[in-house]
């Protein structure tokens, strides 16, 4: 590693964007980061407490100075609180995102969103029966009524078990039951989190973490697969569509469209106004040869998965995006958007629009969707970032695009095995392929920018090992190469055998981060066809680069189905060694799996690789 650029990140146009941002005088991340050095170690393990106003308080981790909070809280306490907080902020985050969607489905089904749709009748009808929803004769705008108003009371109170966990194995679901950690409500449990970690409420770190489960998988198989469900519902199910990524997918002679955020509510209709024929012709009358629209992070993996629409990067590249001086306007949701991007952007042409009534950013300019007002409102931005093309100073376009290849919902996997997932069983069964693993999450600043995901991930399929990843992780090994047709040439013989005659690639883009609960879903497949539990199969998951609390939320609904899971970067648990100790090794009684943290990609290899074979044997499949 020769310069800075290459320090912070493996990718090309990521080093190449920072060299240019530097020359603009663009702050990025990675230089923040650096000011924030060294940050305060009573908060990196998890040790100080603002959850009352008799603190801020903190906990000596040497057993110097005090031990306990002014309330009494010891280290235990104050470490699982935390962990609680955060997970209840992840697990709301993705289950807000769900409710946005249903309220759409509510919308469409009242005709009051005009230019959404149900997409997928199919899946409408499928869902609704697992609402128990009789749907004989009924029109789909009537069943979507129905189902969005089911669906609302899995968010309450009202219920003793969420209904799609019935989609876990028979044991698992026995399991939640017997362990305490069935999720009832969606909100609820989230609720019932900020309510335990209120000083004075819970002060067991055992039955903090427990619950912290619960809300977790209230999450997963809540408020994330609701959101999923939904999705596919308005938009479609993925099927495999080739597209393109990295920063070369922003054209120098069009008029560059980028959307950032998760929720595909607004981009799948920025979409169909990007397609208008009128819209496109005014581009040309400007000089334009056309209208590109470019996706960042999850809600870019969104159009990606369903349209093939090429997405510019990850979440450390949405700074540098803005950077080239080729974006017209970026259109924002919410999560995981820099509240820097407006300063950034402040340097250029490009116009920063918030679209969210519940996300605002310092220097962006707010233009609220809602469903009645979003096919009419995406035109008029259209058309002003059309305007805006005139403004457009000079531009850096430094890479060319890479291939690859999305879409691979649970629905497409099984379509692809021809029907069932029998075939897949039968390669693990024969050892061609050793078994599965998700790579999923975030970047962070901490980790060198996509070296996490794509060592992890050459490791694993070298190993003949399917990959399976969503978010930025899916963005990354995207734009290394690896999601290409031909990419099986990096992939151990047995798994390159087999992807090679199924015609897909060794590491299959699942999704955004809400769809990360396509991965439990196929997982369940698996277990139920071969009749054991989550817990028993070849598989594993991991975060390398996580940052967010919605990833703390999705690691623990992975473990609590049942999922052993590696986590790149330390979460703030290391004051407590008995919180340390329950998390790495005490799950395993509790729910069969416990989490790993390994910061280096090839011994996060090493451990997943030594997991799926102990599982392998476990099952006698190389006896
Ligand atoms: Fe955000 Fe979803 Fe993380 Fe990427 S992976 S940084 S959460 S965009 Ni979900
Ligand atoms: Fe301090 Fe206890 Fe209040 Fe936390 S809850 S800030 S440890 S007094």
């Amino acid at each position: 590693m020769s310069n800075i650029y290459e320090k912070n990140t493996i990718t090309e146009d990521g080093q190449l964007m920072l060299k240019k941002a530097e020359k603009d005088q663009i702050e990025t991340v990675w230089d923040r980061y650096q000011a924030q050095l060294p940050q305060c170690g009573y908060c990196e393990m998890g040790l100080s407490c603002r959850v009352c106003n008799m603190g801020p308080c903190r906990v000596d981790p040497f057993g110097e100075g005090p031990q306990k909070g002014v309330c009494g809280a010891d280290a235990d306490i104050i470490v699982a609180r935390n962990l609680g907080r955060m997970i209840a902020a992840g697990a709301a985050a993705h289950s807000d995102h769900g409710r946005d969607l249903v309220e759409v489905l509510e919308n469409v089904a009242e005709g009051n969103a005009p230019g959404y749709a149900i997409t997928d009748v199919e899946k409408l009808k499928q869902v609704a029966l697992d609402y128990g929803i009789n749907i004989d004769e009924k029109a789909p705008l009537r069943i979507a009524g129905e189902l969005a108003h089911a669906m609302q009371g899995d968010y309450g109170t009202r219920k003793k078990e969420l209904t799609l966990v019935k989609r876990a194995p028979k044991k698992r679901r026995e399991l939640w039951r017997n362990a305490g950690i069935m999720p009832r409500g969606i909100d609820r449990e989230t609720s019932e989190m900020m309510h335990r970690t209120h000083m004075g409420v819970d002060n067991g770190w055992q039955s903090l973490l427990l619950h912290a489960l619960r809300n977790a998988l209230s999450d997963g198989w809540g408020g994330s697969l609701i959101a999923t469900e939904v999705s596919d519902i308005l938009f479609g199910t993925p099927k495999p569509t080739p597209n393109t990524v990295n920063i070369g997918v922003l054209k120098e002679d069009e008029v560059n469209i980028v959307v950032h955020g998760h929720n595909p509510v607004v981009s799948e209709m920025i979409l169909q106004a990007c397609q208008e024929p009128d819209l496109l012709r005014m581009a040309k009358e400007k000089g334009a040869k056309g209208i590109n629209l470019a996706g960042l992070c999850c809600t870019g993996s969104e159009l990606l998965m369903r349209h093939g629409i090429p997405v510019a990067g990850n979440h450390l590249m949405t700074e540098l995006v803005i950077a080239t001086g080729a974006v017209e306007m970026m259109l924002v949701d919410y999560q995981c958007i820099m509240p820097s991007l407006g300063t950034v952007a402040s340097c250029y042409h490009t116009r920063m629009i918030s679209t969210s009534d519940k996300a605002r950013f310092p220097g962006m300019e707010h233009r609220e969707f809602h469903p009645d007002n979003s096919r009419e409102l995406a035109r008029e931005l259209i058309r002003e970032a059309i305007e805006n093309y005139e403004q457009r100073g000079q531009v850096y376009i430094p890479v060319e695009p890479v291939q690859s290849v999305g879409g691979f919902s649970v629905e497409a996997i099984i379509s692809a095995l021809g029907g069932t997932p029998a075939p897949l069983l039968e390669a693990i069964k024969a050892g061609k392929i050793r078994g599965v693993a998700g790579v999923v999450g975030c970047n962070n600043p901490k980790i060198r920018h996509d070296h996490g995901h794509v060592t992890l991930t050459q490791r694993l399929i070298e190993n003949d090992i399917l990959v399976v990843d969503t978010g930025c992780a899916a963005i990354a090994t995207a734009k290394a190469g690896l999601k290409m047709a031909d990419a099986i040439r990096y992939a151990g013989p047995g798994l390159k055998e087999v992807c090679g005659a199924l015609g897909i690639p060794p590491v299959l883009h699942m999704g955004s981060c809400v769809d990360n609960v396509r991965i439990l879903i196929l997982a369940s497949a698996l277990a139920d066809a071969l009749g054991c539990d989550i817990s028993d199969l070849p598989v594993a998951g991991s975060a390398p680069e996580w940052y967010s609390e919605k990833a703390v939320s999705i690691g623990t609904y992975f473990v609590a189905s049942g999922v052993y899971t590696v986590l790149g970067p330390m979460p703030p648990i290391t004051g407590s060694m008995n919180v340390v100790k329950l998390l790495t090794e005490g799950l395993n009684d509790v729910v069969g799996a416990a989490f790993a943290v390994e910061p280096d990609p090839e011994k996060a290899a090493l451990l997943i690789r030594r997991h799926i074979e102990s599982k392998r044997r476990a099952l006698g499949l190389d006896a």
